[in-house]
């Protein structure tokens, strides 16, 4: 016997849905959400850095299956900021009582397949087992942050840390004068750095902020607002229509791409749908432009153009402007970071942006960075917006083995890449929910699933993972895996998925790159880039086909 029925590892957005929808269906099964953090949050929890906000409607992000959680949590801005959706989701933990089932600050580290038991046994770092029958994953993708692989790092006499695990004793708002004076150093302008960049500099008294960009990266202003008690009574009722908006768009955000080609309209009228989406909140300007932006290099090359020029208009000095405007990728064919203020920031006095492309980093010294010139900048605090081993890479702190030896991951030329079942960060999935040779796991949120709007995504690939539950509850299955076949399918649709767009073309961690990873220095197809409305057509097919893809025992 068990212990659990079903363990969930993660207390993110993804670990509490599924804790809820699963209880709801399986009122009598024992459950177990094991987290590594202090709290429930996940992403939320982890990413508290000064700037920290998502970029979707912060209505668009609600979890819209509890009438009772829209009706009494108020959004105090259009994009909500990290305190507030963290608060959110213990606000959500509370009210659906999900922290019965919780257990914090347990870190899993190893996962095995018992094939006689038809059972999984997990062990955490203090060597705790806990035996389930079915493995849900909620490990999130943006998760294991990454440190760049900088010769020198670890000989930083000041304070050097990743955006994802800032100290509690510098938070901007309680703590504002640690940086008064303060030599800081922010290397990473992906969301991340443009987010943390941008509330930096607006600290009082701080010393000097200078930035270390290696690719610029495009940007545009995210129009947050606040929502006063009688704006959010009134959005409360749009909750329905939200959900369906989202559910209509490829991404599940609240924006549609303009129905026209970029070259079947006028100059006036292309300028006049640019202008209005840079101006609108949101998401708007990068998937509200012409369909063909991010499919037709002449398309996006106007629009990058007219972006360019945006940043020119904001940034006072000419040579600054030229390096922050991205000339190795087109606009949007990276995952668009939004701003509240960022090219500004530049031209304070304060601030400085090292061009990394021009001036490589030699190494960092015990006080601060030295580049390959000979130019040393000193710091007093760096930190590190270097981004995550994404998707597959939230898998890799946990040593996997599945069915008859399989590893979940390995790398070609070690000794374990005969048995891996994703060959370098290559994931091979079955709907982006089971793994082939990992037998009674599910994943939410993981490789070859769309991810768009995080919640919507989450609370799709929940119910997925509910109906196959179902499934096996009704007909007493103990055993539940994808066939060869169906793996072969899904993962070659995936890959099709990703043909065409301009954004595939492009090193990021959306095409699996990341060169701070030994073995993820190749592109790969890690995530569904198809739309999610075709996803979820061909999960319900496949359940109407009665999971045609997996044999059940
Ligand atoms: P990202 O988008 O992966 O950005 C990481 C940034 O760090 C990016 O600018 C990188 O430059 C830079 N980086 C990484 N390693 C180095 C080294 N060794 N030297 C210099 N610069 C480096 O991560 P974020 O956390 O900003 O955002 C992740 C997602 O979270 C985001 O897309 C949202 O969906 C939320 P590079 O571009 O590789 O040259």
């Amino acid at each position: 016997m068990t212990d659990y029925d079903v363990l969930i590892i993660g207390a993110g957005m993804s670990g509490l849905c599924a804790l809820h929808h699963i209880r709801q269906r399986f009122p009598h099964w024992r459950l177990r959400v094991l987290e590594a953090a202090s709290d429930v949050g996940g992403t939320w929890f982890w990413n508290c850095y000064p700037g920290a906000r998502f970029d979707s409607e912060s209505v668009s992000y609600a979890f819209s299956f509890d009438q009772g959680l829209l009706d009494d949590w108020h959004w105090k801005e259009s994009f909500s900021p990290q305190p507030e959706t963290l608060k959110y989701l213990q606000f959500v933990a509370d009210r659906l009582d999900l922290r019965r089932d919780i257990q914090l600050n347990t870190r899993i580290v190893s996962a095995r397949w018992l094939d006689a038991e038809r059972a999984w046994r997990f062990t955490d770092e203090a060597g705790q087992a806990y035996t389930t029958r079915f493995y849900v994953s909620c490990l999130g993708f943006l998760s294991n942050p990454t440190l760049p692989a900088i010769p020198g790092i670890d000989s930083f006499q000041g304070r050097g840390f990743h955006t994802s695990r800032w100290p509690q004793d510098l938070t901007v708002e309680e703590h504002g004068q640690a940086f008064a004076g303060k030599r800081i150093g922010v290397l990473g302008t992906g969301a991340t750095g443009i987010q943390t960049i941008t509330a930096l500099s607006k600290v009082p008294g701080l010393g000097s902020l200078t930035v270390f960009q290696r690719t610029a990266n495009w940007s545009a202003p995210l129009h947050n607002k606040t929502i006063s008690v009688e704006e959010m009574a009134e959005i409360r009722k749009g909750y329905p229509q939200v959900f369906q908006q989202c559910a209509d768009t490829p991404t599940c955000f609240m924006h549609q791409p303009d129905p026209r080609r970029s070259g079947e309209v006028t100059p006036e009228e292309r300028l006049a749908l640019w202008e209005r989406i840079y101006s609108q909140p949101g998401m708007a300007k990068w998937l509200g432009a012409f369909k063909d932006t991010y499919t037709d290099r002449t398309a996006n090359q106007l629009y990058s153009d007219f972006m360019a020029a945006k940043i020119r208009a904001r940034v006072h000095d000419p040579a600054t402007a030229e390096s922050l405007i991205p000339k190795d990728h087109g606009f949007g064919l990276r995952r668009l970071p939004l701003e509240s203020g960022y090219f500004e920031a530049y031209n304070q006095p304060n601030v400085h942006l090292v061009d990394l492309k021009k001036t490589p980093i030699e190494r960092v010294t015990e006080t601060g960075i030295e580049l390959v010139d000979g130019t040393h900048h000193e710091l007093d605090i760096l930190i590190y917006a270097t981004g995550f081993n994404a998707i597959t890479g939230a898998f890799v702190n946990i040593d996997w083995q599945g069915k008859d030896g399989a590893v979940l991951m390995a790398n070609s030329g070690t000794p374990a890449a005969d048995h891996a079942v994703w060959l370098d960060y290559r994931p091979r999935t079955y709907l982006g929910i089971t793994v082939p040779r990992f037998p009674n796991m599910f994943m939410v949120l993981g490789p070859h699933q769309p991810f768009g709007n995080a919640p919507r995504s989450i609370e799709h690939a929940v119910q997925v993972v509910v109906d196959m539950l179902a499934t096996c509850e009704q007909h007493g299955y103990t055993y539940v895996e994808p066939t060869e076949e169906a793996v072969e399918a899904w993962t070659s649709h995936v890959a099709d998925c990703s043909e065409g767009a301009l954004l595939n073309e492009i090193d990021s961690w959306m095409t699996g790159v990341n060169k701070n990873v030994a073995g993820k220095t190749q592109r790969n197809v890690a995530r569904y880039a198809g739309s999610a409305i075709e996803f979820r057509r061909r999960c319900a097919l496949s359940k109407d086909a009665g999971w045609d893809g997996l044999v059940f025992a």
